[in-house]
């Protein structure tokens, strides 16, 4: 089990290896870039999404895996100090740029698994603070593919045809709605990474990784799936859709 005085150390210890790092690089960057990405707390209670998702299962997914992709993304971003400043979305959509390998496959790895699980946290809520979706969404739903009830069934069969650790994504691309979805912590913002037809804005994602479920549902990938349909924030994705088509 996490405990808080876990986390402080990790981060402590962390924070002097870039300060060090920092210093051996001759680095003016300001204190908050220096302190790097930090692991929010998760928008609600670990327990809050039961039954459907376990408390057990998002403190050791928060506090344990959604940690260590921090703690990977600033080790990786240590190793770049051209990158200081930019922000992590600008990063995981210019990888390719990124020369090294030895710096460019960390950052794919845990940056895409710092920016995919901070937006999962907040893409989901509590059953009775889920909300409803938009009317926009709803139409843009409708106008995609057909109903809502076709949409969830094709999102649960990339979710469930996704082979091994990955994500299924609700993406708008070039103004519309489209299922995709991508391998380890990849997501549709890495250009020149994922295929073409992958990118997009994302606003709705789903974590199918074993670690995301296989506590409470063992090897029941589609019963995790039906179960998250509850705690999906449609209040969130709402907005999302807003922003993205603005
Ligand atoms: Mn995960």
């Amino acid at each position: 089990m996490k405990t808080s005085s876990d986390l402080n150390r990790r981060q402590f210890v962390h924070l002097g290896t870039l300060a060090a790092g920092a210093a051996l690089l001759g680095s003016r960057a300001s204190a908050a870039e220096a302190a790097g990405h930090v692991l929010a707390p998760l928008p609600y209670a670990a327990a809050a999404l039961e039954p459907h998702i376990d408390a057990r299962t998002m403190e050791i997914h928060h506090g344990k895996h959604h940690a260590a992709y921090v703690a990977g993304l600033n080790a990786a971003l240590a190793t770049a100090p051209d990158l200081a400043g930019k922000s992590l979305e600008s990063i995981l959509a210019d990888l390719p740029s990124v020369a090294a390998d030895t710096t460019r496959t960390p950052l794919r790895n845990h940056g895409g698994g710092h920016w995919n699980h901070t937006f999962f946290w907040n893409i989901m809520a509590p059953a009775a603070d889920a909300g409803k979706p938009s009317a926009a969404l709803s139409k843009a739903i409708d106008s995609a593919f057909g109903s809502m009830d076709v949409f969830k069934k094709s999102f649960a069969e990339a979710a469930a045809k996704r082979f091994g650790s990955g994500w299924a994504w609700l993406i708008v691309q070039d103004g519309k709605l489209k299922i995709t979805s991508t391998a380890n912590q990849d997501n549709p913002l890495m250009k020149g990474l994922v295929p073409d037809a992958d990118l997009g804005t994302p606003i709705l994602g789903l974590d199918v990784w074993e670690h995301a479920y296989y506590l409470h549902y063992q090897n029941r990938r589609p019963d995790y799936v039906t179960a998250w349909w509850n705690v999906v924030n449609w209040n969130e994705v709402s907005k999302r859709l807003a922003a993205a088509t603005s």
